[in-house]
């Protein structure tokens, strides 16, 4: 079978890291040894940068929304061409902690910017690119910023105030039904029953896996 780029998209809190290993936990067991995890913004060298960047909360200025999104392209791209690529063309699967979506999500729905600009720039920098599959862990965004709250200092995006994630849930939701590679998980219940929900998603969207 074809490596394929498997996404997870969500809120922050909403239990992206933890999906990740248990897809991973899932390839294996079907016997898919070869795959790699990323996360965006990161996974390369400037990639890393330009996360520091977007998450540090002692800012000299103000980032501005559309500098956001170019920095988020231009890590995406970096990873893109320099990680994901490469190993999908080796046969490697590739498990990505967040892409496109969260563009669309974050600065589309929580900084408002326009459908047309994002747009622009996703073709530009991604062309006709796309995820195989996406699992989007849907979470009201006061139980997601619970779970994070706890481990401590938050950095400059989980800072934004609660209307801001609400905007975000509600252009993920949006999306969702646009697109029949995105699976919505109630990523709300407790984490068995999560992770039961994302193994039949994988299940059903590959039935070589049964
Ligand atoms: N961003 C990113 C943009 O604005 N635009 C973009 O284009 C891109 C790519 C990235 C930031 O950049 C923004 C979005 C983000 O603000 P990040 O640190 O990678 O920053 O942030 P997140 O991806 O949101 O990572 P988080 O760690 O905050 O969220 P996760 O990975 O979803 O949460 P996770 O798995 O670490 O879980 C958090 C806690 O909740 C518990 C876990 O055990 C953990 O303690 N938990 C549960 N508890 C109870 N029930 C469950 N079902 C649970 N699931 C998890």
């Amino acid at each position: 079978m074809k490596a394929q780029l498997i996404v997870i998209e969500g809120l922050e809190g909403a239990g992206k890291s933890t999906a990740i290993e248990c897809v991973q936990q899932l390839l294996q067991q079907v016997g898919i040894d070869q795959m790699i995890a990323t996360r965006e913004p990161g996974g390369t060298v400037f990639a890393e940068k330009i996360r520091d960047i977007v998450k540090a909360t002692e800012q000299a200025e103000q980032l501005l929304p559309e500098s956001e999104l170019l920095l988020m392209m231009a890590a995406r791209k970096q990873l893109v061409e320099h990680v994901i690529k490469p190993a999908l063309a080796k046969g490697c699967w590739v498990i990505a902690d967040r892409h496109a979506l969260s563009t669309w999500a974050y600065q589309g729905g929580g900084r408002q910017l326009p459908d047309d600009m994002i747009q622009a720039v996703h073709h530009v920098i991604l062309a006709e690119f796309k995820p195989d599959f996406t699992l989007y862990l849907d979470v009201d965004p006061s139980i997601g910023l619970e779970r994070i709250g706890k481990r401590g200092q938050l950095d400059r995006i989980e800072q934004e105030d609660l209307a801001f994630f609400t905007r975000i849930r509600s252009k993920y939701l949006e999306l969702v039904h646009t697109d029949d590679n995105i699976v919505l998980i109630d990523a709300s219940q407790p984490l068995a029953t999560v992770q039961q929900a994302i193994r039949a998603a994988l299940m059903a969207y590959y039935p070589e896996f049964s």
